[in-house]
């Protein structure tokens, strides 16, 4: 019965569908086959070393998947945070590269671009980001990129 209304959910679009079917971002973004959720706390992921360098704050720090699905972020900490990526960045910058437009959501979520999902309250889910190409894509927070918030999303 579930993989019934899945395959419905499929062929319908399912635009407004929670978790388990597809998920079609809200703002009228693309939809997508699945979300990944990226969980975000400087208290509770402590720093782990990645391809690139230590990163904390988020968990996964490395997130592998696949083009055509979705990352979300939710802040699971008890202070605000950004995910807010580096485009362009082969490697994680010495010092903060963000400004203070990283505080706003972005219309951007095509994760090949410049995208944010701006200043996350504790509790707060992000926006739906579009693994639109294959890549590893840098992200960190505005807030605590120099204690080491950043992390990776590599896309297949
Ligand atoms: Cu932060």
């Amino acid at each position: 019965m579930i993989a019934r209304a899945l395959v419905l959910a499929l062929a319908l679009g399912c635009s407004g569908c929670t978790a388990g079917g597809v998920f079609a971002p809200t703002g009228g973004g693309a939809s997508v086959t699945s979300v990944t959720t990226i969980d975000v706390s400087i208290a509770a992921f402590a720093l782990e070393s990645t391809p690139l360098g230590d990163a904390r704050g988020f968990s996964p720090e490395v997130t592998n998947v696949s083009v055509g699905s979705g990352v979300q972020f939710v802040n699971v900490d008890n202070t605000e945070h950004t995910a807010t990526s580096i485009p362009g960045a082969t490697t994680f910058p010495a010092t903060s590269p963000f400004g203070v437009s990283a505080l706003q959501p972005t219309a951007n979520v095509g994760i090949s671009g410049s995208w944010g999902a701006g200043a996350l309250q504790p509790g707060q889910m992000s926006q739906v980001f579009v693994v639109n190409q294959p890549g590893t894509y840098i992200y960190g927070c505005f807030f605590h990129y120099s204690g080491g918030m950043r992390g990776l999303i590599v896309a297949k």
